[in-house]
């Protein structure tokens, strides 16, 4: 709660094309909580370079990103859309909500693990402190809800902890945030190995399907989703979890039931059935695709949101870290 106004907080970090994954776990949520918070989006640039980035890359995927939270339905008047690096806040908050986060605690999260087998030549102490910058940027905005994706929920429950690990000692600072996660579509899984997660970083780019596929890409990734030695179209995420996994997609591009799809697939080989994700995700990016090329077009308009996004929401990080820095005991000259 930020005065009355209750706030919903998330980012996306500009650090690969954006999969079906983030769209469907993440950024499609997004625009339903405007109503009844006052919402941040954030591109998370500072978080992306805990591992290795080509600066050019870099710098084009957060003009992205950001088109495609717009082109995802998210009215840049209704929401505060903005880029991380550009408020210098959280970077000063991290560092001081690092002397209340504890190494076992960042040893425990599994996003850490999982970095730092994949890049073992650059186990970075920022890889390590990420979860201290993503609470920064949370409890800046005295977040009530986090849209995430499941694979977020740890970072949001360590944010939690520290949150009221600092309230404790100095009372009344931060708001205690919730994790919120779809009920479907939390969990998107690798198109080629469907027990592991679909993620932008992926090396194989047949396991995933970007937000910006064209129709013809798309449909021939799913042609190729491994799925089992059966022909039966049937949910069941333990023994068929390729199958599973596709089902899950096409209920959340088509809006029908797992029971709906078990019936309409009833006696069809997966053949037909892959056929069919293929169009109904293909039909579902196009507007999404139409809109980010068009908003791509005008950097210079981007350019000009990224600046009013930063005013805004800066506005609300400098409340907040005066505070902490004022119950901390930092001298503060007026
Ligand atoms: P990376 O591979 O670089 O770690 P990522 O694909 O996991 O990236 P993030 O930027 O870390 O993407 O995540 C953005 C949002 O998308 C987060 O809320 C995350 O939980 C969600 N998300 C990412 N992958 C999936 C997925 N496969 N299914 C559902 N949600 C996902
Ligand atoms: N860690 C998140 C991205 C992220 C985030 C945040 C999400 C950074 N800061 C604050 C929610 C709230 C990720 O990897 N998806």
């Amino acid at each position: 709660m930020f005065g009355e106004q209750k706030i919903a907080y998330s980012g996306v970090q500009p650090s690969g094309n954006l999969t079906i994954g983030n769209y469907l776990g993440a950024i499609r949520n997004f625009s339903e909580y405007s109503e009844k918070y006052k919402t941040f989006y954030c591109v998370v640039d500072q978080h992306a370079i805990t591992v290795r980035q080509v600066p050019a890359d870099l710098r084009r995927r957060t003009y992205e990103t950001l088109a495609l939270y717009m082109a995802c339905g998210l009215d840049p008047e209704k929401n505060t859309l903005y880029v991380q690096s550009m408020v210098h806040e959280h970077a000063e908050l991290a560092w001081i909500l690092n002397c209340f986060t504890m190494f076992g605690e960042l040893s425990r999260m599994t996003q850490f693990k999982d970095k730092s087998a994949r890049h073992a030549d650059n186990i970075n102490a920022g890889l390590f402190t990420y979860p201290t910058l993503m609470a920064a940027d949370i409890l800046l905005y005295q977040t009530d809800v986090v849209p995430v994706g499941i694979d977020q929920k740890q970072h949001v429950e360590l944010c939690r902890d520290i949150a009221e690990r600092f309230n404790q000692l100095y009372p009344g600072t931060f708001t205690i945030p919730e994790p919120i996660m779809a009920k479907h579509g939390m969990k998107i899984m690798s198109l080629a190995e469907p027990t592991k997660k679909m993620s932008k970083s992926d090396e194989n780019a047949n396991a995933v399907v970007y937000i910006l596929d064209d129709r013809d890409t798309i449909i021939r990734k799913f042609k190729r989703a491994v799925t089992d030695s059966g022909a039966e179209v049937r949910y069941d995420p333990e023994e068929k979890p390729g199958v599973s996994n596709l089902m899950s997609l096409y209920s959340c591009f088509s809006g029908k039931t797992i029971e709906e799809i078990e019936r309409e697939f009833d006696g069809c080989g997966y053949g037909d059935f892959k056929l069919a994700v293929g169009e109904v995700t293909a039909d579902a990016l196009a507007p999404v695709q139409a809109s980010f090329h068009s908003l791509m077009a005008d950097k210079g308009a981007l350019e000009a949101l990224m600046k009013k996004g930063a005013e805004e929401a800066s506005w609300y990080a400098r409340r907040t870290l005066a505070k902490v820095q004022k119950k901390l005991g930092f001298v503060q000259i007026r």
